[in-house]
């Protein structure tokens, strides 16, 4: 592959982009086509040039001297030596032999949960994954850390959860028939930059503007103002972190009590009403969840919730939940009272109205959808049944054997000896970053394939570098976009990077396999066959696709939006009969019978108000910070950290943390001050930003700076700015054991004397 020079179109999952190549300088600009572009391409050149990329093969230094079974060092700590992929393959290939002979397959864990990056064919996990199914399986994860909550219990209330986030009313509808629009937990347009697999426009601004400027009135029930775009005008009201279930509760009340609520519709969509108005009255425990009590929970006045319920009785009116929100202890909750105040106020199924669970998570949701199934790469059959809730990792591999409840399930923990990873980043998105660094001491042997030295690279004891979408020659797509972006190769790659199919073929070599990896095709001939079915599909669609070579040397190709005027639940409104859900009575569940015979307490039959443990109605005489810790607005997640934009936001190196002035006055802190945020847990370093744009009592520090644990330091600090190092590794509940990352309490001090140096982007080479 010879540099080229010039223009040439790309994707990420944040958008398309032009690259500009000259010589060894690569400079970005947004494609001309894309509204409202997202700044995070920024990042590329300095990330993918910079000094964390991964030059070649590594092998951590006791691991290289001492084998998979004698003494290991510590994970994490230890230095890694360069090796030739010679050496590298040829170790990964005896210990897959070891391992597989001595303990099965079944002891392989590759769930290698992760965004990894756009491009249809070089999808990292979907590479491993075909790859370890070739020899015999692994024990994957299900679920995932965005909306686990949310898989698992919206299948019982009302139908398959990622299916009815493609079937999102259409903010067209909201603009055209809609009145108001509550958010709980806004649509933060900084996640809304987002889109799995990319997206050709993000016009999601302009459309809810088009709403505001049809005389739609948005409310924000947010910690953060920002939740909410200026240009939505949103009235700001803040609830008690982790208390939106009860505040809910205090509106459904108000409905039941004032006869504002939709008899009709609970009678001939919805089941279980009686229970969950008894539960509401207080007819069951005693307690009336009246607006006085939502109050008392939650800190919004009273009077607000009343007007408030009074107000969306009267109009019409779409509910939307943030994803964040159930990402927390008992999160299926404000996800079924969200189902319960829609269903009451009945207008689910109408043009612009009743809910929507998930609009900030992703830039398509109500915006686009795809007009066909984009090729893919075949993952193949996985010979091992055995999985984890993808969160359960750290007590996966703490407590190897140890029984636990999932989903009406009893289940065992699976013995792992070993880990492969293509494609995430555990020690970014993972709760309880210590406990997570003592799980990944258990393992024998631990795989990563990366493009960067992340923490996970880190902690690996193998490390293979793997080529970025620049590098390689793919067909973009969006799960949930109208067009095909094409991703020529534009450098060459980087070091010694390979990309996965590279690194997965010679490994079948090495190992003697029979072809099932590679079917004995190149990545080339890969490429045309997934084009050729896409040339087949679209013809279907009255289309004709150009060749692949063509594509790759041409700009975006979009297709008809297949549903752009969508109202979710339409078809179920129209025949409740003709179109039932697939819930097991075929309507609403407001009480279910499967969840309640689970017999779980953390989630039973009815939504239920069960306080967190950590938030600020609980004991907070020692950490008094409610610490929310959502997406960050300069990256994807933990993604090309090392880029500009990226540090661009960052004080003193630090990642920011918002405090509200008071709070901050109260512990001395000025803006810009570098702080020590801490629990008992751990502590990590951020950079205070002081501002009246969150509550009091509440602190937001994004995730995905690189965790940078000084180890030498008894408490393990992590010097760079991760929430992970604070927040808990307790589960949703019994049902979905999510992750809970945002019920978590911290406290803040100033940073005294010298700052610690950043190593995070230093590699760790001998
Ligand atoms: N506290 C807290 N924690 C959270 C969240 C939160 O709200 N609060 N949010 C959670 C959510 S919703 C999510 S989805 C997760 C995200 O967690 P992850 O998806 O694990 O995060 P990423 O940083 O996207 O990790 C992707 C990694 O893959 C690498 N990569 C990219 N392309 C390739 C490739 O082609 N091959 C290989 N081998 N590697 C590649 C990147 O360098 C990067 O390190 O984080 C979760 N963690
Ligand atoms: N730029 C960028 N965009 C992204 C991502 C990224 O890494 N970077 N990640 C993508 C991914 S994988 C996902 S899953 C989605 C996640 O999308 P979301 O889950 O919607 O995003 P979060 O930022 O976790 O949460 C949204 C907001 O909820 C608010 N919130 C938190 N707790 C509470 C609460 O108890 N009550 C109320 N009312 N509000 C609360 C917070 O202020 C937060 O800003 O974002 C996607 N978009
Ligand atoms: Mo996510």
């Amino acid at each position: 592959m010879n540099k080229k020079t010039g223009p040439h179109i790309t994707s990420n999952h944040w958008g398309p982009s032009v690259i500009n190549v000259d010589g060894e300088q690569l400079s970005v600009t947004p494609h001309p086509d894309d509204p409202n572009p997202s700044r995070i391409n920024e990042n590329i050149p300095g990330a993918l040039k910079g000094q964390s990329r991964i030059r070649h093969p590594a092998v951590r230094e006791s691991y290289l001297k001492n084998g998979p079974l004698a003494n290991q060092g510590e994970r994490g700590e230890e230095k890694f030596v360069e090796v030739s992929w010679e050496m590298a393959l040829d170790l990964i290939a005896s210990e897959l032999n070891r391992v597989r002979e001595d303990h099965g397959n079944q002891s392989i864990f590759a769930g290698s949960y992760g965004w990894s990056s756009a491009g249809r064919f070089h999808h990292a996990q979907s590479q491993l994954k075909r790859f370890m199914n070739s020899i015999g399986g692994f024990v994957r994860s299900e679920g995932n850390y965005s909306y686990n909550a949310a898989l698992i219990l919206m299948p019982y209330i009302v139908g398959n959860f990622r299916d009815h986030v493609k079937q999102a009313t259409r903010w067209n509808t909201v603009k055209d028939e809609g009145e108001l629009v509550i958010m709980f937990g806004g649509i933060p347009l900084r996640n809304t930059q987002v889109s799995g697999g990319g997206i050709a426009k993000h016009t999601l601004k302009d459309d809810m503007k088009a709403c505001v400027d049809a005389g739609v009135r948005f409310v924000n029930f947010s910690p953060l103002k920002n939740d909410a775009a200026t240009e939505l005008k949103a009235q700001w009201l803040a609830p008690r972190p982790g208390s939106d279930t009860a505040l809910m509760m205090g509106m459904a009340h108000t409905l039941l009590v004032e006869n504002l609520y939709d008899q009709n519709f609970i009678n001939n969509y919805t089941v279980g009403f009686k229970q969950v108005s008894d539960y509401l009255l207080g007819k069951s425990d005693g307690v009336i969840k009246d607006a006085s009590w939502a109050e008392k929970q939650s800190g919004i006045p009273q009077e607000e919730i009343v007007k408030l319920s009074r107000e969306m009785a009267s109009k019409r009116t779409l509910l939307c939940t943030a994803v964040g929100l159930q990402r927390a202890e008992h999160g299926e909750q404000p996800l079924w009272m969200t189902v319960l105040l829609a269903s009451m106020l009945g207008q689910i199924g109408l043009p612009g109205s009743g809910f929507g669970i998930g609009y900030g998570a992703d830039a398509s949701i109500g915006v686009v959808d795809r007009p066909m199934r984009w090729p893919s790469f075949s993952q193949g059959k996985n010979a091992v049944e055995d999985f984890i809730p993808v969160a359960m990792i750290s007590e996966m591999l703490l407590s190897p054997g140890t029984r636990y409840e999932y989903n009406g399930q009893t289940r065992t923990f699976p013995n792992i000896k070993m880990i492969w990873w293509a494609g995430g980043n555990p020690f970014h998105h993972h709760q309880d970053l210590n406990r997570l660094r003592k799980a990944f001491q258990q393992p024998q042997t631990i795989i990563v394939n990366e493009i960067s030295w992340t923490a996970t690279a880190r902690h690996a004891d193998i490390v293979l570098p793997v080529a970025s979408t620049i590098e390689r020659t793919d067909i973009g797509a969006g799960t949930q976009d109208n067009s095909i972006i094409p991703m020529p190769q534009i450098i060459p790659t980087q070091f010694e990077a390979r990309t996965e199919f590279e690194i997965f073929t010679a490994l079948e070599k090495k190992l003697g396999l029979n072809t099932d990896f590679s079917r004995k095709m190149t990545s080339e001939q890969w490429l045309e066959e997934m084009w050729d079915s896409l040339k087949t599909e679209a013809k279907k669609h009255e289309r004709d696709l150009p060749s692949l070579q063509e594509f790759l040397k041409g700009d975006i190709i979009s297709f008809d939006d297949p549903s752009p005027k969508n109202v979710f639940l339409a078809d179920f409104r129209k025949d409740p009969n003709q179109s039932p859900l697939t819930t097991p009575s075929g309507k609403i569940e407001l009480f279910s019978e499967t969840i309640a015979s689970f017999q779980y307490e953390d989630c039973p039959g009815h939504p239920t108000w069960l306080p967190p443990r950590e938030w600020l109605g609980a004991d907070t005489s020692h950490f008094s910070l409610h610490m929310i810790s959502g997406q960050p607005a300069t990256r994807l997640h933990s993604q090309l950290d090392e880029g500009s934009y990226s540090k661009s936001m960052k004080i003193q190196g630090r990642e920011p943390i918002l405090m509200h002035p008071d709070d901050a006055q109260e512990r001395g802190i000025k803006d810009g001050d570098v702080v020590i945020v801490f629990n008992n847990r751990g502590q990590c370093l951020a950079g205070a930003k002081i501002t009246h744009d969150i509550c009091k009592n509440t602190v937001f520090l994004w995730t995905g700076a690189w965790y940078d644990p000084n180890l030498k330091n008894e408490s393990h600090q992590d010097r760079h700015g991760n929430p992970n190092v604070l927040t808990h590794d307790y589960r949703t509940s019994r049902l979905s054991q999510g992750p809970a990352a945002q019920s978590a309490l911290v406290e803040i001090k100033k940073h005294i004397g010298e700052l610690p140096i950043i190593e995070a982007f230093t590699p760790p080479i001998s």
